[in-house]
């Protein structure tokens, strides 16, 4: 009989099925009954350990190969038939190749093992905004995170009816190796295939390839913006919320920031903080002319490390109950720790990340301290046991963006907060953002890149078209959001954070909502608007003056060399690059020479006067 209704459906599940060759096929039905089945099946092979279940219900643990810990984007690729349709950021192979080449690491790849066939929605069931996906897999792991991440089961099925559109998306572990991986993305073909690895953003293909790397290239054609960006509501005493959406590259605190605590400091004042996503947003315009925003996900993959009770408590207590966690170091009681979590040490007779003995302060043969978490060791929790989930996760329609923050992690250079003069000179903020490298990719670690937007893994065509697209979106807004850049990531010279971050951040939302507002005046300065000191709330924070204007310090000879990078990265795009960013970059690099002027201005009459 066939597995389902929809005739295109059956009729790819058995030519991927004839590819893979499993030994049996399995509908993923949503049921926990079913879940609860294919745990018991994934505990005893070993692949997945059951945790203490009276501390820690509902818990599960995992580790992945040793080489296999992080997204690989030198394995990454966009298929499409023209190479300049994926651009200079992407890596790119023909349809043809990228099917030959990843058919044969297929071919047979799921022998001995199960097909699960799982239906997916992004967003919710039957919302105008949401897509719907199918992804075969021969991991129980990326089932169970699947169930988590996403509304998955027959419900969707039903949805997609005879004959719905949806993303085919195809996984297999094969032999998890490294030579023989591939994550490829046809977005000519609505077409997934990820196949050699057992990662996160590598394998649970809704998140990053399908709601990200796919969704940005129907979001192009269809008019509307898939970012990866957290959502957030700010709630003020007398009952609005205002909603905003921040695009910070991989492990640089989107996650942190949506499930925020307001700061001792701003209690009294009495705000509350709704989280709506913190990862991906699909935002479109509304009848209203507003832009208008959905979290297409239904959990978190968070990272681990950092994680405690004093930086992110929301997260400390989603993660208590119903929580897979990956990578993190196992305790022989079956709980879990990891670097910067809270409590004690961890216990004697500890096993690392690889599933070695491990104590804390071992070091390796070069003296440095071997990390019992891996640092992009993860957590997949449901968004609905977060304690600050907004009531408008389920909602078909999403909630209103006022303000749109890019930022990235740099101990330089770029100031605590500064607001874009208009939509293009934000999208131009956006566009030249730059961000050092984290755990979540592969690489030199600290080196800073261009990240644009933060999308540069996961942007599925050419980054010059994205922008081109961004700038029309903002022609077509009738209330465009303001447009702001933070870093929270500020260093002084012996390498200190300025900034405490965190829940203290919240007093630099206040004064970007104040912004959109036009309730504050800010000073003006060559790269955007800033704060005036007084206008940002700094009550029961020693933070001083010093410091302050450490954080705001524009340095016109470092902005130089950046004005320069930015040159040459926008060089890559030809006469694919809008004029208006063009036009925004000569005009930035014209500001800092009359900075640089009126600075040397001060000091020739300085010295005079000495
Ligand atoms: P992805 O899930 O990879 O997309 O990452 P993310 O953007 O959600 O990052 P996350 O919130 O998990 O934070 C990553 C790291 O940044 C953690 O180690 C945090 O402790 C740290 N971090 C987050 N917010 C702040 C902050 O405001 N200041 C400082 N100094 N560190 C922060
Ligand atoms: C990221 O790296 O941006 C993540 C984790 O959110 S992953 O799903 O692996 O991409
Ligand atoms: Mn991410």
């Amino acid at each position: 009989m066939a597995l389902t209704q929809h005739a295109e459906l059956n009729r790819w599940i058995d030519e991927c099925a004839k590819l893979c060759k499993p030994e049996d096929i399995i509908l993923i039905d949503g049921s926990d009954a079913q879940r609860k089945a294919l745990i018991q099946e994934a505990c005893s092979t070993g692949e997945i350990l059951e945790l203490d279940q009276k501390k820690l219900p509902g818990c599960l643990y995992h580790r992945t190969a040793v080489n296999d810990v992080a997204r690989t984007e030198n394995l990454t690729f966009i298929c499409t038939s023209l190479r300049e349709d994926a651009g200079p950021t992407n890596n790119w192979m023909s349809p043809e190749e990228g099917y030959r080449r990843a058919r044969e690491y297929f071919t047979g790849s799921m022998k001995g093992r199960k097909m699960y066939v799982i239906p997916f929605s992004m967003g919710p069931i039957a919302s105008n905004f949401s897509k719907i996906g199918v992804e075969l897999t021969d991991s129980i792991y990326v089932v169970l995170n699947m169930l988590i991440m996403t509304r998955a089961g027959k419900a969707v099925l039903d949805e997609l009816g005879l004959a719905g559109r949806f993303t085919k998306c195809l996984h297999s572990k094969a032999d998890l190796n490294i030579d023989r991986r591939l994550i490829l993305h046809f977005p000519e073909d609505n077409t997934i295939w990820s196949v050699g690895s057992g990662y996160g953003g590598n394998v649970l293909l809704g998140k990053k390839c399908l709601a990200l790397r796919i969704a940005s290239h129907i979001a192009r054609t269809e008019g509307w913006l898939a970012e990866h960006m957290l959502i957030l509501g700010i709630e003020e005493p007398n009952g609005r919320i205002e909603y905003i959406a921040a695009a910070f590259p991989s492990a640089c605190g989107k996650t942190n920031l949506a499930m925020l605590i307001p700061p001792e400091g701003l209690k009294t004042k009495g705000y509350r903080i709704w989280t709506v996503g913190d990862d991906i947003a699909w935002m479109r315009i509304d009848t209203d002319g507003r832009l208008w925003a959905i979290n297409p996900e239904s959990g978190f993959f968070g990272v681990a490390p950092g994680t405690n009770s004093r930086t992110n408590p929301n997260a400390v207590i989603t993660i208590k109950k119903n929580t897979i966690f990956t990578n993190v170091v196992l305790n022989p009681d079956k709980t879990v720790w990891w670097e910067d979590g809270d409590g004690e040490p961890a216990p004697e007779g500890a096993l690392d990340w690889k599933g070695n003995p491990w104590k804390p302060g071992m070091k390796d043969e070069n003296g440095k301290p071997i990390p019992g978490a891996h640092p992009n060791s993860r957590f997949t929790a449901p968004l609905s046991q977060c304690p600050t989930a907004s009531f408008r996760t389920e909602h078909h329609h999403g909630v209103p963006i006022s303000a749109i923050i890019f930022g990235g992690r740099r101990a330089h250079l770029a100031p605590l907060v500064y607001q874009a003069f208009d939509w293009d000179h934000g999208v131009f903020i956006g566009a030249t953002m730059a961000s050092e490298r984290t755990a979540a990719q592969f690489g030199k670690q600290g080196e800073v890149r261009r990240d644009p937007m933060a999308m540069l893994p996961f942007c599925g065509y050419n980054m010059a078209d994205y922008w081109e697209h961004w700038l029309r979106m903002g022609v077509r807004m009738r209330w465009q959001p303001k447009i702001f850049h933070v870093n929270w990531f500020r260093q002084d010279e012996k390498g200190n954070f300025l900034w405490p971050g965190y829940g203290e951040n919240l007093r630099v939302l206040e004064w970007i909502l104040a912004c959109c507002r036009n309730e504050v005046e800010c000073s003006k300065t060559a790269i955007g608007w800033i704060p005036r000191m007084d206008d940002i709330d700094m009550t029961g924070l020693n933070l001083p003056r010093e410091t302050f204007d450490k954080l705001f310090e524009i340095d016109p000879v470092a902005w130089e060399a950046e004005v320069e990078g930015i040159g040459e990265f926008f060089s890559k795009f030809g006469r694919r690059l809008p004029l208006e960013l063009l036009a925004q970059h000569e005009a930035l690099k014209r500001r800092l020479e009359e900075l640089k002027g009126a600075k040397l201005k001060q000091e020739i009459t300085q010295t005079s006067v000495k």
